[in-house]
């Protein structure tokens, strides 16, 4: 892509300079966890050294500061994600902790024995497991909806699942095993044809994606801070503000509450209610700090780039003799993942680190899928916005050169 500042992005990555085995770092790890640029960096410097206190407590200078900056931060994943208002806005620790709280409290108020969870085949674990514990305690009875060999979903087949039992549907926007972006629109249409509350894990969408809550009409929305450029320990819930007020409360602590006795305590409105405790602060504004620059660079930029390195690895990879990409969904976001006949992707990992390339090898936290696959793991590259084609060719021809030694 002719315009896209790449080498002024790679240089905003110190990370990136790095030589792992005395070789290059290529980075292609990351739908597990992204790299940090300087700006974010610099952030958590400066809240440390000139803005740390607690929030929302003091009526001291640096305790207003930080307040500030939190709420700030606050303001910015609102406008990132298109919100109608800040109290929609929650802080968590991730994606994992958002979903826990949807499903222990939005869940237990509203799913009862009998009633219908629809999720996809190709969740991540995060995205089975909360609903799962959900079933156990209420009785409620959890439907997946198939997908088929290129990882699409099978349209036909999820829209066939709701009906008046289904309470909820909770979904991937992107799935991090195999790269398919779900047709969230058509898919909340469909469930709010029917009343159904819609959650999308936007844990991997969200930094390849520009993302609208209002315009999806989505009723959750989930993501991690640190698969966006921020730090890892701060994620977002997303949730409409008629459905958070009327959720009971998840963790009891300070700050979510208006007044305490023994005999009873009432709440804080939004969004306080549902942070309790002293939250990640500096992580907080850090993740407004990668917001910022991310908006400077733009969604739609960064999501072009990206569709071409991937067309570029997947045109590659096809070459490769022995190689089979798992999830070939015609709409995809910027992974790779593939095995090789005859070795094992957790060698294919180690082996590729040898040669400074970092991807991941595993189940990926998606072990349904790999059941699907028959595989027990794959191995995953997945690119970012600071990715390169000419690391692109590394990764090939590492793989190449595994085949030539191992195949
Ligand atoms: N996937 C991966 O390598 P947390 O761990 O809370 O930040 O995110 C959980 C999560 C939820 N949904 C999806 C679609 C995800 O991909 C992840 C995290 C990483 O694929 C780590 S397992």
């Amino acid at each position: 892509m002719t315009n896209f500042p790449i080498e002024k992005i790679r240089a905003d990555f110190p990370i990136l300079a790095e030589k792992i085995r005395n070789k290059p770092l290529v980075y292609l790890d990351n739908a597990a966890s992204c790299q940090k640029p300087q700006a974010v960096i610099d952030s958590l410097v400066h809240v440390y050294t000139h803005e740390y206190a607690n929030i929302h407590r003091g009526v001291h200078t640096l305790s207003v500061r930080a307040t500030d900056k939190y709420e700030g931060a606050r303001e910015k994943v609102k406008d990132f994600i298109n919100a109608a208002n800040h109290k929609e806005i929650i802080f968590v620790r991730g994606a994992t902790e958002a979903i826990n709280l949807v499903a222990q409290t939005y869940g237990k108020a509203n799913i009862k024995a009998g009633d219908e969870i629809v999720i996809s085949a190709m969740e991540h674990h995060s995205n089975i497991v909360p609903w799962q514990m959900l079933c156990e305690q209420t009785g409620a009875v959890l439907k997946v909806a198939p997908i088929n060999h290129a990882g699409e979903l099978i349209y036909s087949e999820f829209e066939a699942l709701l009906n008046t039992k289904t309470k909820l549907v909770a979904i991937a926007h992107m799935s991090n095993a195999l790269g398919t972006i779900n047709p969230v629109k058509r898919i909340i249409a469909a469930a709010h044809a029917k009343n159904i509350p819609v959650l999308l894990d936007g844990a991997q969408a969200i930094p390849h994606i520009a993302v609208d809550v209002q315009a999806l009409d989505c009723d959750f929305y989930v993501f991690s801070g640190h698969k966006l450029y921020a730090p890892s320990g701060i994620g977002v819930l997303y949730g409409k503000q008629a459905l958070l007020e009327a959720m009971p409360a998840y963790q009891g602590g300070g700050d979510m509450i208006k007044t305490v006795t023994f005999d009873k305590s009432t709440y804080a409105g939004l969004p306080h209610k549902f942070e309790a405790g002293t939250p990640s602060i500096a992580d907080t504004i850090a993740l407004g700090a990668a917001i910022d620059y991310l908006q400077a660079i733009g969604m739609e930029a960064v999501a072009a780039y990206e569709a071409e390195l991937l067309a570029y690895a997947t045109e590659q990879a096809k070459q490769i003799k022995g190689l089979r990409i798992i999830g070939e969904a015609a709409d995809k976001g910027a992974i790779l993942s593939f095995v090789l006949d005859k070795i094992h992707p957790h060698d294919i990992g180690t082996m590729l680190d040898s040669l400074g390339i970092a991807i991941r090898a595993g189940h990926h936290c998606a072990m349904p899928v790999m059941d699907f696959y028959g595989v027990p793991a794959t191995a995953r590259a997945s690119f970012a916005m600071y990715n390169t084609r000419e690391e692109i060719d590394v990764l090939m021809q590492g793989i190449k050169s595994l085949i030539e030694v191992f195949g």
